[in-house]
């Protein structure tokens, strides 16, 4: 199965597609040659989501394991109508809703609703990637919440492009699903920092955060018994078979996620399990691996409600709210864009 096969005889908006056609094969091999070529082997873990990685990540999602989806769905399904009532706040402005990295849209229903319950319709931006997510995500809201406007945006987010949203009304930015902890802290500043550019002062942020807890937990997240985890990452590799015409033998390398306590962060890698040379046609190169070597392929940190609030205000946002499960293993939380003027300076940050 594959997202066009899903949308046969579906009428969808069009796609606004910022930055003009995807440059993406080249963005592929791009990748490809800086991290393979470097002493500590990596690859970007945006490459995961070609259509076979996103229908991966979706079965990771519903995994007994992966607890993250589950319990942030829990806390929109008990804090939905708190939390849109705090996003708009006294003002009687009607809330538009503009959610990066959207995927299908399906985790974002519950809000939407919230949402229509408060105000009858609303606009909804979701930003992807992937075309073939945004038309699922317009036939998925479409079907659950037909009084909603859904504009979908393609574009590669986190390469600094302008989304042009609407210039009235209050905004409501969603980036959900602790998206935010596959990357660095300075990158993830940067992002929502780019972020707040494209909102006004008094416009909202929800940001999903999983949060540092005991090590068991996380480790059984990342290395599930069916195995969907270590295929996922192993798509990465079928990847630049497929896009670059590579030979990685997938059976040749072994899924590994371990927690990283200084970093706070699970590593996924891809152990050699031999000596062995890669040749990937496209780029005309060979690439050799030692036994035991390893390709770092995503970083997926995890944080205390101390350091999410320092990303926030570090970003140019005030925390208002946080929600939580029960366990405190997973936060949604609320936050402000702040007036340019009254964000404290570099000075006043190091004094
Ligand atoms: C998308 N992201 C929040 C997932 C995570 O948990 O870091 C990606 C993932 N990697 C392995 N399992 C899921």
């Amino acid at each position: 199965m594959n997202f066009s096969s899903l949308l046969d005889g579906v009428l969808t908006p069009s796609i606004t597609r910022l930055g003009g056609p995807p440059k993406e094969s080249l963005s592929v091999a791009r990748a490809a040659v800086a991290g393979l070529s470097a002493k500590q082997k990596s690859l970007p873990a945006w490459l995961f989501y070609d259509a076979a990685g996103s229908l991966l990540f979706e079965e990771i999602t519903r995994l007994p394991e992966y607890y993250l989806t589950s319990l942030e769905q829990s806390i929109f399904a008990r804090h939905a109508p708190d939390i849109v009532a705090k996003a708009a706040g006294s003002i009687e402005q009607p809330l538009c809703v503009v959610e990066l990295g959207a995927g299908s849209a399906n985790k974002t229903l519950t809000l939407l609703r919230a949402v229509t319950i408060r105000q009858g319709d609303t606009l909804y931006l979701p930003v992807d990637v992937s075309e073939a997510a945004l038309e699922l995500a317009s036939k998925n809201v479409h079907a659950a919440l037909p009084q909603i406007e859904v504009q979908p945006v393609c574009s590669n987010f986190t390469h600094d492009k302008d989304l042009n949203l609407p210039p009235s009304g209050r905004r409501l930015a969603l980036y959900i699903g602790s998206s935010i902890g596959n990357f660095d802290p300075e990158d993830a500043i940067e992002l929502l920092g780019w972020l707040r550019t494209q909102l006004q002062p008094g416009d909202a942020l929800l940001l999903g955060t999983d949060m540092a807890k005991d090590v068991a937990p996380l480790l059984a997240a990342y290395n599930d018994r069916a195995g969907v985890t270590a295929e996922f990452n192993k798509n990465i590799l079928a990847r630049l078979n497929r896009e670059l015409g590579a030979n990685f033998a997938l059976d040749a390398f072994e899924h590994r996620a371990i927690w990283n306590a200084s970093q706070s962060r699970i590593e996924m890698h891809l152990d050699s399990k031999r000596n062995q040379m890669v040749r990937v046609e496209l780029l005309h190169r060979n690439f050799g691996f030692k036994r035991g070597e390893s390709i770092h392929t995503e970083n997926s940190y995890k944080f205390t409600p101390e350091q999410v609030e320092e990303m926030l205000q570090k970003s140019g946002y005030v925390l208002e709210q946080s929600w939580y499960d029960d366990k405190r293993w997973f936060g949604v939380h609320l936050a402000r864009v702040v007036d340019a003027d009254i964000l404290p300076s570099d000075e006043d940050a190091a004094a």
